[in-house]
């Protein structure tokens, strides 16, 4: 669909006038600031319109808007900010991201140390979806494990950890649980501590009832943000960092649950298949799609037992047309 050149003008000046509000109110904040004000460093804990939440090194929470040009800041960027008064301040700059996590060309977060898949035995997990979120991870450079969650639900456990023995045998870390019976979720917090971590999944594996295992008092801290960054009640469907008791840091985005795979092409498919990587430079033919060329090292890996079928099944479906 393309806009009209009225509705292009309409958008643009709708938009020129939030960053003129935006700018606005950062030079009304840089009036209060005093010289004694040192410039620190600090983590967007949440966004909100113009407006971010950033967390100090300390822990005190500053209402911050940017200075001019230097971009939006979305949870997880780690800004150089100076604080004006006692809750409010200037983001002055953002650090290099590690990474990014987007969703249809929007930032989501930045700086995610480990992102969770999260699957179930209801509704039941389906290797391809599976294979399509590892494909996102492995192209955004972010480390990735799995969660399977309601194990109690199935009677042969033994054919669980077959099914999911093929992803550990590539060396992604997987990770048996119950929320409702509690079941291994003392191990799974060890892995969580010192990290920034992101729960992904499709509806109804448990990405909630997860989170608010690990934060019993979630409701609360939520509200909390709300008042002090006096955003009102819209913070709870903002993307939002919070601190897990037992240590590490939790990116709860409830936009996550219309997160849709995007497709891939052809390059970020192969890219995609952390096996392929050490098979990749021996294939006869430099651009070898590893369907059915000759001397495919892919496909040698395949016949000879070393990829598991059901992956290359997978890349085959996977690839466009
Ligand atoms: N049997 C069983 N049910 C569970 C378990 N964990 C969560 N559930 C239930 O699964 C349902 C879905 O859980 P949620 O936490 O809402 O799932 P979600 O991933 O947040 O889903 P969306 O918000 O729609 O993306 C709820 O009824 C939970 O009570 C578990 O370990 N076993
Ligand atoms: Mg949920
Ligand atoms: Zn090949």
């Amino acid at each position: 669909m393309s806009l009209t050149r009225r509705q292009k003008w309409r958008i643009e000046k709708v938009q020129s006038e939030r960053i003129a509000r935006a700018n606005k109110a950062a030079i009304e904040t840089e009036k209060n600031i005093t010289n004694e004000e040192l410039s620190q460093q600090g983590r967007v804990i949440t966004r909100y319109g113009q407006r971010q939440l950033v967390e100090s090194s300390t822990g005190e929470l500053f209402q911050c808007t940017g200075r001019q040009n230097i971009g939006l800041s979305v949870a997880g960027d780690e800004v150089i900010f100076q604080p004006a008064g006692d809750i409010e301040g200037i983001v002055t700059a953002i650090l290099p991201r590690g990474n990014e996590l987007s969703q249809k060309n929007k930032l989501i977060a930045t700086n995610i140390d480990q992102l969770w898949l999260v699957v179930a035995t209801e509704p039941h997990y389906q290797f391809e979806l599976i294979d399509r979120y590892l494909i996102l991870a492995e192209n955004s450079k972010l480390p990735i494990n799995i969660i399977v969650n309601k194990i109690e639900l199935v009677d042969d456990l033994d054919q669980l950890y077959k099914d999911f023995s093929l992803y550990q045998n590539i060396n992604y870390q997987v990770h048996f649980i119950s929320i409702k019976k509690q079941l291994n979720l003392e191990s799974l917090k060890d892995q969580l501590a010192d990290k920034t971590n992101i729960f992904l999944g499709q509806s109804g594996v448990g990405k909630s009832s997860l989170i608010n295992t690990l934060i019993p008092d979630l409701e609360l801290r939520v509200n909390e943000i709300s008042t002090k960054s006096k955003l009102g009640k819209h913070t709870t469907t903002n993307t939002t960092i919070y601190h897990i008791p037992s240590g590490g840091d939790l990116i709860d985005s409830p936009g996550i649950r219309e997160f849709q795979l995007d497709d891939f092409d052809a390059k970020q498919i192969v890219n995609g298949f952390r096996e392929f990587k050490a098979l990749i430079g021996q294939c006869r033919f430099r651009n070898c799609h590893h369907i059915n060329e000759p001397d495919c090292a892919v496909k040698v890996a395949l016949d000879a037992g070393e990829m598991h079928p059901s992956r290359y099944e997978n890349y085959l479906n996977l690839l466009p047309e």
